[in-house]
């Protein structure tokens, strides 16, 4: 596509469904045969980040490094998700920085930590509560809701398909895509 591209950055807790929903947002833009790709933890924090833990310095440099690469997919024309926690609204706005004012749109995926703790797909809330994990965002380590996101999703009121179609409506109505 000759558009322009740009960085869709997914933030919220852990288990709020920030990948689940980057994925599907991927998957429909393929089926429109706009190439993205996304970023997550399983590509990036057991690879070039995973040097890195979850102290304030390690999420600080963890986003920065995410940032660039993030740049780099858009110098290169391609659409990018990235799924990370992204707890610091400084570190956000370091990589809103980095970037074009129209290649950073912000999406919060604001779930409510009870649900987020229900969830506990890989039983971490659990860890973190018993101790056994410290740091664990939401329970002992600070998340700080962006003020300003170009959108907000709420996994626990619509389905997955429903809160990537929202995301893609937006990118339509905002000509993105
Ligand atoms: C938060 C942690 C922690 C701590 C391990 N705090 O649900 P998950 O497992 O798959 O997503 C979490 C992931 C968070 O990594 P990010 O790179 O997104 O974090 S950040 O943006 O803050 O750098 C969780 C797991 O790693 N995990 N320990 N202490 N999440």
């Amino acid at each position: 596509n000759g558009r322009h591209s740009f960085v869709l950055w997914f933030t919220g807790l852990s288990a709020s469904g920030k990948s689940t929903v980057a994925n599907a947002v991927a998957r429909k833009l393929f089926d429109q045969k706009i190439g993205n790709y996304v970023l997550d933890g399983d590509n990036i924090r057991h690879g070039l980040n995973k040097n890195l833990g979850f102290t304030e310095e390690d999420r600080k440099e963890n986003i920065r490094r995410i940032g660039e690469v993030a740049k780099l997919f858009v110098d290169s024309g391609t659409i990018v998700l990235t799924a990370f926690i992204s707890p610091f609204r400084a570190d956000r706005t370091q990589v809103r920085d980095l970037l074009e004012a129209d290649e950073f749109i912000e999406v919060f995926v604001d779930c409510p930590i009870e649900e987020c703790e229900k969830r506990d797909p890989k039983g971490l809330y659990q860890k973190a509560r018993n101790g056994e994990i410290k740091h664990f965002t939401g329970i002992d380590s600070p998340y700080e809701a962006p003020e300003q996101p170009e959108l907000v999703i709420h996994t626990h009121l619509h389905s997955i398909e429903d809160c990537a179609e929202q995301v893609i409506q937006y990118l339509r109505e905002k000509a993105f895509i």
